[in-house]
């Protein structure tokens, strides 16, 4: 009876859904997961799962993914990117055995030698045919880097007049803050996926790529410009690159005494040391890198500072000759919510003081500035709404300031009587406290957007103006007068996660990260 409703059309349609079912549930039977990646995912995630014009497919590179939405971009896709929506050509089991799979470690040891750096590099545009002079009109020292990753996209900045100058695409998954040339003229990008981009703000292009590792946590760039450092999860070792061409100089591959290797937690330059110093996260060392031939330290040649603790962020006094940490004991595994404050020689590695702070203080992203006559560093911290001001003179924690809500970055500039933390976790994750650096008392909260992460400021070049992020694809970046608190101008952009100011970046600004 029902069939009889139906026009000829009709029952056409019926029968070719029908049809596809089966030949899906038919496929579906015949076919191992292995032969489904193969045969939809291998072309741009790579045979490996290693990646290709799509990211890695590993269970470490999609540790920040939940499978629920991993099933959601391989049925639906992603907006905004190359991925395709493949609901209509799998089926929900086998969505679900792909989820599966590429959450599996790979039987095969995953590895990306000095050989496959090499390979991968790309050179766009030859740059000594490039213009040595900007192609456009702006204070270049005032520039911002605006890295937006709602869409994998960056947008470079005019901060004088707060207007976008270009918007380029970026590699997928861009983490950390991009490392300017010292003249400010080139910026160099890491990604979670192991690639290093560096683009030519002159003229506007994306000179060279090379993929530096498989799981990378973030790049460095020398004081001199010419080397740059990459700390990598996977493999376990160090990268260095010559920032001219982004051609290797060298792998070190992160090995004690016992044979053990580690993951590198991150690595930032020592400008004073003419080195990069390295953490590593699976045992209680810190590593130097020099880039410059000094006494008794040849350059590229690394050494090892034996610690006590496992140090799983850190901060460094103002001659790095000190470097505070949170610090892990050193039998514990992973990461865990509560850690302790250490201070500790660069040059010996013993400890020089306990600092009392406890939580998960995020000391990277700490600030320093002068309190009646003596440093102090303000900490946010990932797990308690509360910022830790210590004197780093005493080293001890002179304030408790409390806030509404766990944070993840704070920011200032000498020339600003204010310092800004968010609220990036819980329900205030939506308002952004301003902390006044004489009283060391919060004299103002705002909620920009309400309902939406507000987080991440930069000051422009003189510190007359803060630069806020509403973190949501339907984002925004906001410019605040920083000394009347007062909004100035909004711009649309897609999930802006951090923003970097030439100028603060290369002087090493005591109210930014480094
Ligand atoms: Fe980051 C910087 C580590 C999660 C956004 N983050 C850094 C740096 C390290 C680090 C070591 C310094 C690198 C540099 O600038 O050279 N981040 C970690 C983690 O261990 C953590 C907690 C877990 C992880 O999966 O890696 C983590 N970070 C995040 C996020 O979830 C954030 C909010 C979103 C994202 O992009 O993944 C995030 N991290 C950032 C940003 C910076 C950063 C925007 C640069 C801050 C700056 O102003 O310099």
């Amino acid at each position: 009876m029902f069939f009889f409703c139906l026009n000829k059309k009709r029952i056409l349609f019926l029968l070719t859904i029908v049809f596809q079912m089966l030949s899906q549930a038919s496929y579906a039977n015949k076919t191992t997961v292995k032969e489904t990646y193969k045969k939809h995912c291998a072309s741009c995630h790579g045979e490996a799962r290693l990646g290709g014009i799509g990211p890695a497919l590993l269970p470490g590179n999609l540790s920040r993914i939940k499978e629920a939405a991993a099933k959601d971009v391989i049925a639906n896709g992603r907006a905004l990117t190359q991925m395709p929506a493949f609901a209509k050509v799998l089926s929900k089991s086998q969505i679900n055995s792909l989820t599966q799979f590429i959450y599996q470690p790979p039987a095969e040891k995953v590895e990306w030698l000095d050989k496959d750096i090499s390979n991968s590099r790309i050179i766009h545009f030859d740059q000594s045919k490039l213009d040595n002079k900007p192609i456009f009109k702006a204070d270049m020292q005032n520039l911002f880097i605006v890295v937006e990753i709602g869409d994998h996209h960056a947008t470079l900045l005019d901060g004088d007049k707060f207007e976008p100058i270009h918007r380029f695409a970026t590699r997928y998954a861009v983490h950390g803050g991009p490392k300017y040339s010292p003249d400010g003229r080139f910026v160099y990008f890491a990604s979670r996926d192991g690639w290093i981009s560096k683009f030519d703000i002159y003229n506007l292009k994306t000179v060279a790529e090379v993929r530096a590792g498989i799981n990378t946590r973030n790049a460095a760039i020398s004081f001199d410009g010419k080397t740059i450092a990459v700390g990598n999860y996977l493999p376990h070792n160090i990268v260095l690159l010559d920032a001219n061409d982004l051609s290797l100089i060298k792998t070190i591959s992160t090995k004690n005494d016992q044979g053990k290797t580690s993951r590198v937690s991150a690595v930032y330059t020592a400008p004073t040391r003419g080195s990069f110093v390295a953490a590593m996260k699976d045992f209680t060392e810190i590593w130097e890198i020099p880039y410059l031939n000094q006494k008794n330290k040849k350059q590229y040649q690394h050494q090892r500072i034996k610690t006590t603790d496992y140090l799983d962020d850190f901060f460094f006094n103002q001659d790095y000759s000190l470097v505070i940490g949170a610090s892990r004991p050193a039998n514990s595994q992973g990461r865990q919510k509560n850690l302790t404050g250490k201070v500790i020689s660069m040059d010996s590695g013993k400890l020089v003081s306990d600092i009392d702070i406890s939580g998960m203080p995020h000391l990277g992203s700490g600030i320093t500035w002068n309190y009646q006559g003596r440093e102090v560093l303000a900490s946010p911290n990932l797990s308690r709404g509360e910022v830790s001001i210590i004197d780093m003179k005493s080293w001890k924690t002179i304030k408790r300031l409390k806030t509404k809500g766990p944070g993840f970055f704070m920011r200032s500039h000498d020339a600003s009587r204010y310092a800004w933390v968010d609220v990036f976790f819980g329900p205030h994750k939506d308002k952004i406290h301003v902390i006044d650096k004489h009283s060391l008392e919060i004299v103002k909260t705002l909620q920009p957007a309400p309902g939406k992460t507000a987080a991440h400021i930069e000051y422009t070049k003189d510190g007359k103006y803060a630069l806020l992020s509403i973190w949501d694809m339907d984002g925004a970046l906001i410019i605040y007068d920083a000394e009347t608190l007062k909004e100035i101008k909004r711009l649309p952009m897609k999930k802006p996660s951090g923003k970097y100011n030439v100028y603060n970046k290369t002087h090493y600004e005591r109210g930014t990260s480094h």
